[in-house]
């Protein structure tokens, strides 16, 4: 099943023609529009009617994160604001949001896209999409949204958390679709056993899951423990939210939608492109991004193109699943962290270079971050109470500053030092 025939199984060179006239008409606007690329592309010595082939493209500059965080946080909009009818975020508040903007058209390819994973996924007009991502600033629940509504289902905005609330209404409302974090639905899975509540209580037949890495194991345990098939879909809030590519029914690996996204993969040290099917950094460029263009945006997420073609019949390229970060950032219950936020506000509360150390776990289906800080030994012989305080005025401002709740331990500062000195900011415990 197709939502959009024509697009998806373009043959090769008829997408590659497309690609390259769009791809022209995306430079032209940011170098007319975006001061950030214009001067990027100046200094370069290169004009957008250089770019002549798709090849080409190894010529532009990267954009990374920092750019749109040094340009917050509509510097980088390519369309004044009176065109832009709606403004996204990526978690992390202040100095790490990077904010994103759509036109209507925009909007329109967005849930257009998303309807395609949606469809490629399984689900249609005839069934009942419950979204339990959190509705907010970030893309995840608004994009699916969109995306369910465009093919005609019936949507269920839940939203994310309570989960006994969640089943009822799955119960109630007959939910045949679930979307969310796989982690969520692990914890779903885990709270029906918990309360000897059977799959066939349930309509549920799919889930499509994404925001956050997951493996085929953890795919069989929510298969078996939700009775469904379960489907993985990426992507990111800097290029667009969710839409960018997702798995169909083969499940072997995720469809790009090539016609909207040009996709590179390359070595992180050498930033030169990997050979084919070799495992690398991803890479995108939007191709009809109106409101917030991206240029050659450094995803961060590695990951393989897959090689053959897929019996579903989509002719565009495959991602593997995201098989790791290039930087250090980890996802906790579905939020992106970064340990220079949890550095800032060490040494905003502490004054001077913290030491620290993030680890993650996952009891049973929930994520668990304790922030351990290297302490003077002398606190060690203070109050009891002055420990607290401390403990108690870090945990604060750093849910505060990554929007979700950590444990937080006084360490003595050379249990964090490795043999080498240095101390590791991530231990990720979590196995997948
Ligand atoms: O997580 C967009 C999204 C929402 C995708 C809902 C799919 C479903 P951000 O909050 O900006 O956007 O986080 C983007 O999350 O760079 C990856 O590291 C990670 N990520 C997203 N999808 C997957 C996935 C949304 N399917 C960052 N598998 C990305 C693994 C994923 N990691």
């Amino acid at each position: 099943m197709y939502w959009e025939p024509d697009k998806e199984c373009m043959d090769g060179e008829e997408l590659e023609q497309l690609q390259l006239e769009r791809l022209q008409a995306t430079l032209n606007r940011v170098y007319a529009h975006v001061p950030f690329y214009r001067k990027k592309f100046d200094e370069m010595g290169i004009s957008p009617e250089d770019i002549s082939s798709l090849s080409d493209i190894a010529r532009l500059p990267f954009t990374a994160k920092a750019d749109l965080r040094d340009n917050y946080p509509y510097g980088l909009f390519a369309m004044p604001m009176r065109e832009v009818v709606r403004v996204h975020a990526s978690s992390g508040s202040t100095g790490m949001a990077t904010v994103v903007g759509y036109t209507r058209n925009d909007m329109r390819h967005w849930s257009n896209l998303v309807a395609r994973v949606i469809t490629a996924a399984g689900v249609t007009k005839d069934d009942v999409i419950q979204i339990a991502f959190g509705y907010g600033l970030f893309t995840g629940a608004f994009g699916l949204h969109q995306g369910a509504e465009r093919i005609g289902a019936s949507v269920i905005p839940a939203s994310s958390g309570n989960t006994l609330r969640q089943i009822q209404i799955m119960k109630d409302f007959k939910t045949t679709a679930l979307v969310g974090t796989p982690s969520y639905a692990m914890l779903i899975g885990e709270t029906l056993r918990e309360k000897g509540i059977p799959v066939s209580a349930l309509s549920l037949k799919f889930g499509l899951f994404g925001s956050e890495p997951w493996s085929e194991a953890m795919r069989k345990e929510i298969e078996s423990r939700l009775g469904i098939i379960a489907t993985d879909n990426y992507g990111l809030s800097e290029v667009m939210g969710p839409g960018i590519s997702g798995e169909c029914l083969e499940r072997n690996g995720l469809h790009f939608n090539e016609d909207h996204f040009l996709v590179e993969v390359i070595d992180p040290e050498t930033l030169a492109p990997v050979a084919e099917g070799e495992e690398g950094e991803l890479v995108i460029t939007s191709l009809t991004k109106e409101a917030f263009p991206m240029i050659r945006y450094r995803t961060r997420d590695r990951i393989r193109i897959l090689k053959g073609d897929c019996p579903c019949g989509r002719t565009g390229r495959r991602m593997s699943r995201v098989l790791g970060r290039t930087d250090d950032m980890v996802i906790i219950r579905g939020v992106n962290v970064y340990p220079i936020q949890i550095e800032n506000v060490l040494t905003e509360i502490g004054g001077g270079q913290p030491h620290y150390q993030i680890v993650v776990d996952r009891n049973g289906a929930m994520d668990e971050a304790t922030v351990l800080v290297g302490a003077e030994e002398s606190i060690f012989f203070d109050q009891m109470k002055r420990q607290k305080d401390m403990v108690d005025r870090i945990k604060a401002r750093i849910v505060q500053e990554i929007g979700v709740s950590v444990d937080v331990k006084l360490v003595e500062k050379k249990t964090l030092c490795r043999s080498d000195g240095k101390t590791q900011s991530v231990i990720d415990n979590r196995k997948l």
